[in-house]
């Protein structure tokens, strides 16, 4: 099936929530019932969601996509309309690939996820380098909506599918002196171009850290999945982070180094602008980077004609479940 892409979507054109749920029971249930031999089931006309989207799809292993497949459906809904995939998959901010919003998406097809491993080292009981196989195994997935909120004032709502941080960091033993979590992207500058490159600006690797109580928040997420999918690389595959309540570039993608650290690790935006990057980084309308205001975001799909403009949220919408976190700290000051 053709599916024309524009970038400026009309909100009533866009699936919301329930329809994308609706479609992929139907998807299900059309698939069991050729299973019985049952035949042809007409599609219904009201998906703008594309054909693709179905579970267990994209690249990666048979074994990732099979656990990819069985996750648990839609354990936190938001209500508010999901951002089409196009747009999650299209407009993305992945600078080993270049610093334009469709490099990755243009360019980070090369990347080779399979084999894939994580080095797990620092203040554990149990360090190692862990085979992508053995990080998944026996972990439960679960898909969750979320909203992220990049520092440029976008944001997007996506269905990633993962299983909590803690449940991995719960694996390895943190001993007693572990205060923080550091965490690194591959260096593989045959694969990413912006890696080869002698005006790049970033001292690769790719660096991002959490104290170790937002670590082991049950907010926190490692996302293996999108939209019922494996990830796509553009997007971090093929294991991620996602905090949701923090701007997006503390969701370090493609992760192939977790160090749990006494001190608080160096992290790549603070260390470039300390003065417009800080190591804690929570979405706080009140608080402007140096150069723009906070205050508001352009959800995606974002037009001309369609701004589509809607206020920032304090820890982007989810204070209730995390404000403790930073309880009697100057959220001015630990920005
Ligand atoms: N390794 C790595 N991770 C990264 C980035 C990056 O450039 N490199 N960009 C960050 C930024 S600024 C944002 S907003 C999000 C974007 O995630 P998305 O492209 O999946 O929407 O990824 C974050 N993770
Ligand atoms: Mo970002």
């Amino acid at each position: 099936m053709l599916i024309k892409t524009r970038t400026d979507i009309p909100a009533s054109e866009i699936t919301p929530e329930p329809v994308y749920r609706a479609r992929r029971d139907f998807m299900r249930g059309a698939m069991s019932a050729a299973a019985l031999g049952l035949g042809a089931i007409a599609a219904p006309p009201l998906f703008a969601a594309p054909a693709h989207v179905a579970r267990g799809e994209g690249r990666g292993p048979d074994w990732l996509r099979a656990q990819i497949a069985a996750a648990d459906e839609n354990t936190r809904a938001l209500g508010e309309t999901l951002t089409p995939f196009e747009h999650v998959t299209s407009y993305n901010n992945f600078y080993e690939f270049g610093q334009g919003k469709t490099d990755p998406a243009d360019k980070a097809d090369a990347l080779t996820t399979d084999p894939w491993s994580v080095e797990i080292a620092g203040e554990v009981a149990k360090p190692g380098v862990y085979p992508l196989e053995d990080v998944l195994k026996g972990m439960d997935l679960e898909e969750r909506v979320y909203r992220l909120r990049c520092v440029e004032a976008w944001s997007m709502v996506i269905p990633w599918i993962g299983f909590p941080l803690a449940a991995l960091l719960q694996r390895v033993e943190p001993t007693s002196k572990a205060k923080y979590v550091a965490f690194e992207t591959l260096v593989r500058p045959a694969e990413m171009p912006a890696q080869r490159s002698r005006f790049s600006t970033i001292d690769w690797p790719y660096r991002e850290g959490l104290r170790l109580d937002e670590a082991m928040h049950p907010l926190t997420l490692m996302a293996v999945g999108l939209y019922g999918k494996t990830l796509p690389n553009q997007n971090g595959a093929p294991l991620r982070l996602v905090v949701p309540w923090k701007y997006g570039f503390k969701s370090i993608k493609s992760i192939v180094k977790i160090v749990l650290t006494e001190r608080e690790p160096k992290t790549t935006w603070n260390m470039m602008q300390p003065r417009e990057y800080g190591f804690y980084a929570n979405v706080n309308p009140e608080v402007d980077h140096p150069r723009w205001s906070q205050a508001s975001e352009r959800r995606l799909p974002s037009g001309l004609f369609r701004p589509n403009i809607i206020p920032t949220r304090l820890f982007n919408g989810y204070a209730e479940e995390v404000a403790h976190l930073y309880k009697g700290m100057d959220l001015t000051r630990y920005y």
